[in-house]
C-alpha cells in the first residue's frame, strides 16, 4: 500500500464539514494530521469547539490549531448559524465530555511549521475561507513550493445555470473572505478546486 496522505484540514464545523473530519480520519489513504479551524460555518469559538468534540468523541489523532476569527480585509459576517444552528452542529446537544486540546500555535503559524517539517509532503484541504492559508502564506511565503497540494471547496461556477449559495456569481467561502481567496488560486502550487 502506498504512504498516507499527510493532510491539514481547515476547517469551519460546521455540519458538513464534521462529517468531512470523520471521512478524512476513517480512510486508509489520509493520514489527518492537523485540524485548523476558521470563521464561517460558526463562529471560531464554535468551530473550534467542535473540532475538538469530534476530536475527543471518535478519537482522531490530528493536532487542532486555531485560527482566523476576521477575514483579511473585509468586515466578518455573521456565522451562518441559519444552516448550521447557533452551535454549528445543527443545535444537538454538546455532550458534556472533556474536549481534545488545541495547539498553542495560531493556525497560520501550524501550517507553517509542518510545511517545513515535512516539505513537499503537506496536502491542505481548505473547505471553509481561505483566511488561514492566506495568513500563513504572507508570513512565509517560502511554502508555497513546498505544499504538495492545495485542494479547495468553494466558489460557484454556470455550468447548470447560476450556482452561487450567497449571491448568483458567490459562494460562501470565496465572498466571505475574497482577498485570501484570491492569493490561494493566485499561487504557483497544485491546486485542486
Ligand atoms: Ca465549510
Amino acid at each position: 500500500m502506498s504512504e498516507k496522505l499527510k493532510v491539514i484540514f481547515d476547517t469551519d464545523p460546521g455540519i458538513d464539514d464534521a462529517m468531512a473530519m470523520l471521512f478524512a480520519h476513517a480512510s486508509d489513504k489520509i493520514d489527518l494530521v492537523g485540524i485548523t479551524t476558521v470563521l464561517g460555518n460558526a463562529t471560531i469559538e464554535n468551530a473550534t469547539r467542535n473540532a475538538q468534540l469530534i476530536k475527543a468523541m471518535f478519537g482522531l489523532t490530528a493536532t487542532i490549531a486555531k485560527g482566523a476569527d476576521q477575514p483579511l480585509v473585509i468586515e466578518a459576517e455573521p456565522a451562518t448559524t441559519f444552516v448550521h444552528g447557533d452551535n454549528g452542529l445543527g443545535d444537538i446537544a454538546i455532550p458534556d465530555i472533556e474536549l481534545a486540546p488545541i495547539d498553542e500555535r495560531h493556525a497560520c503559524d501550524y501550517i507553517i511549521d509542518m510545511v517545513h517539517q515535512y516539505p513537499n509532503q503537506i496536502c491542505l484541504i481548505a473547505v471553509g475561507r481561505l483566511t488561514n492559508i492566506a495568513l500563513a502564506m504572507m508570513k512565509d511565503p517560502s511554502i508555497i513550493p513546498l505544499v504538495k497540494q492545495v485542494v479547495i471547496m468553494g466558489g460557484a461556477m454556470g455550468h447548470n445555470g447560476h450556482t452561487g449559495n450567497v449571491s448568483p456569481f458567490a459562494e460562501a467561502n470565496i465572498i466571505g473572505d475574497p482577498h485570501a481567496a484570491d492569493m490561494v488560486f493566485g499561487a504557483s502550487w497544485p491546486l485542486t478546486w
